[in-house]
């Protein structure tokens, strides 16, 4: 049962019906776990609704009430932002039912959709219109294109493509008092002031609720070339991107590196996989190209890999010859996440570095993590042609959690003080959420927190809009 306050839970039945509530504390516990079970909480109710005025009409409420909201969409997050506390106080608004795609425009390559369309449900409406909507993620097929804007996420397409961000022309958006902000412009260009869209985009459900997206489409590449290399070490695969991106330019679309042991971890853990190479290799790599005409993008991979191997860039190239193999490929590197939680309890660090700074980093970053522990067990893979590591640290299942959160805090410090160091970022595509705020709070310099702190006080003086999270 929910422990609302009657009046409001009658508001907020007022403004979305029966439909639009979850009360009952089983139903209520999908929307209070993450999907890497690392945070739960309480909430005092969960509000589904249906369309824009709905949601405006339950923001309005929370905001006459100082009701807090969690926003949440797919509930795939990797920081913990769509959890809500522990106090059983605040409102999760889930925009699952806000699923219509309301217009595509395949002359203007756009498409319009609401915040709670799944993101796979995009990708195959821009397909019936033979156009292409890059942004892919492992978690396509439960994660929402609201989820994807409002922690600007990445992916695997984001070298050739860039990320949620970059992928957004307009945005509708519920204001933290209820108003409606509607800023759905199909537009290329437009530059009318402050770039209210860019606020909204990364922030994590802090300054208001995505309600719909005009997104851009791109011709549809209908010709795929990908492969599978293995090398000796980072600064290897740091060479062998800036090669292929002057030989294939834009035709490059996914260069997803992972160490040894990464590879090891999902062919343990992962059903039906086996290694793409014979040999040992300390880092691999999956490479693709695509194009939207047919012709020699294989030849091209081949080439342009047979001249890494001829000037030992690489060890050894596996060329896919079907699409079966290339499937089974990315199989391989989807199953990373479900590897480190069947494996252990991983301490994520999501960085981000110019390219030319990663190998460096990664022998600094193991030192420092191997003299701290020595049989430390590093998981580190990643996109690296967005010079985005994913390099996390492994602890055992059974780890206590007074160990695993002091553990954590530490190897933090370790990391991200590199990172810094090297004019990284701390987090470069899972969003801050609950997992990085105090991290956030220790690098960001004060007159940039401070910047960040004046936007939210503005738009949210109330501060119902996802606190505890982000800022
Ligand atoms: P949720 O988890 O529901 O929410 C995430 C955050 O956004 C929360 O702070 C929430 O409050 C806020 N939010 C959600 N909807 C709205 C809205 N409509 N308005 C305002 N705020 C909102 N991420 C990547 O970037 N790249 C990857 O390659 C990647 N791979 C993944 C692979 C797997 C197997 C999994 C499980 C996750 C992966 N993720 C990846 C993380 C995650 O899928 C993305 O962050 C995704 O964008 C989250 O979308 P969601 O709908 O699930 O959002
Ligand atoms: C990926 O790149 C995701 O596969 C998940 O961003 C990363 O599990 C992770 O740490
Ligand atoms: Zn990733």
């Amino acid at each position: 049962m929910s422990n609302l306050h009657p009046e409001l839970l009658a508001r907020l039945h007022a403004a979305v019906g029966d439909a639009g509530l979850v009360t009952d504390s089983e139903a209520k516990a999908p929307y209070e776990t993450d999907w890497l079970k690392k945070w739960t909480g309480r909430s005092s109710i969960v509000v589904r609704p249906a369309d824009t005025a709905q949601t405006a009409a339950v923001v309005r409420i929370c905001h006459e009430t100082h009701t807090p909201i969690v926003a949440q969409g797919g509930n795939t997050g990797m920081s913990g932002g769509a959890t809500p506390d522990g106090s059983g106080a605040q409102v999760v608004l889930s925009t699952v039912r806000m699923n219509a795609i309301r217009a595509v425009d395949p002359l203007n390559n756009t498409l319009v959709c609401e915040a709670g369309v799944l993101l796979a449900h995009i990708q195959a409406a821009a397909q019936d219109v033979d156009r292409f909507f890059p942004l892919s993620l492992g978690s396509e097929g439960s994660c929402t294109i609201g989820g994807n804007l409002a922690t600007n996420a990445g992916g695997i397409a984001v070298l050739r493509y860039g990320n949620a961000r970059e992928l957004a022309l307009g945005l509708e958006v519920v204001l933290p008092d209820g108003r409606v902000w509607n800023g759905l412009r199909a537009l290329r260009k437009d530059n009318t002031g402050y770039d209210l869209r860019d606020l909204f985009v990364g922030s994590e459900g802090t300054l208001g609720i995505i309600t719909a997206a005009v997104l851009k489409l791109y011709p549809r590449p209908v010709a795929r070339a990908t492969a599978w290399v293995g090398a000796r070490d980072i600064e290897a695969m740091v060479r062998l991107l800036a090669q292929l991106r002057a030989s294939c330019g834009e035709r490059l679309v996914a260069f997803e590196m992972m160490s040894a042991a990464s590879l090891a971890l999902i062919l343990d853990h992962v059903a039906d996989v086996r290694a793409p190479l014979a040999g040992e290799h300390a880092f691999h790599a999956l490479i693709e190209l695509a194009d939207t005409q047919d012709e020699g993008l294989a030849a091209l991979l081949e080439s342009a890999l047979g001249d890494a191997l001829a000037l030992d860039t690489v060890q050894d190239v596996a060329v896919s010859v079907s699409g079966a193999q290339t499937q089974a490929f990315w199989k391989i590197r989807e199953g990373i996440s479900q590897a480190q939680m069947r494996a252990g309890k991983a301490i994520k660090h999501d960085i981000a570095l110019p390219i030319s700074a990663i190998a460096a980093f990664a022998s600094q970053a193991e030192a420092a993590l191997r003299e701290a522990q020595p049989d430390v067990r590093i998981i580190n893979f990643g996109h690296l042609g967005d010079g985005n590591l994913h390099y996390n640290v492994l602890m055992p299942l059974e780890t206590p959690p007074e160990l695993l959160a002091d553990t954590t805090m530490r190897f933090n410090r370790i990391v991200h003080d590199i990172v810094s160091a090297a004019n990284g970022s701390i987090s470069a595509e899972h969003g801050v959420g609950q997992l990085r705020r105090d991290e956030l709070r220790h690098y960001k310099s004060e007159v940039e927190f401070d910047l960040m702190m004046r936007v939210k006080q503005a738009l949210d003086p109330n501060q119902i809009m996802n606190p505890g999270k982000l800022v």
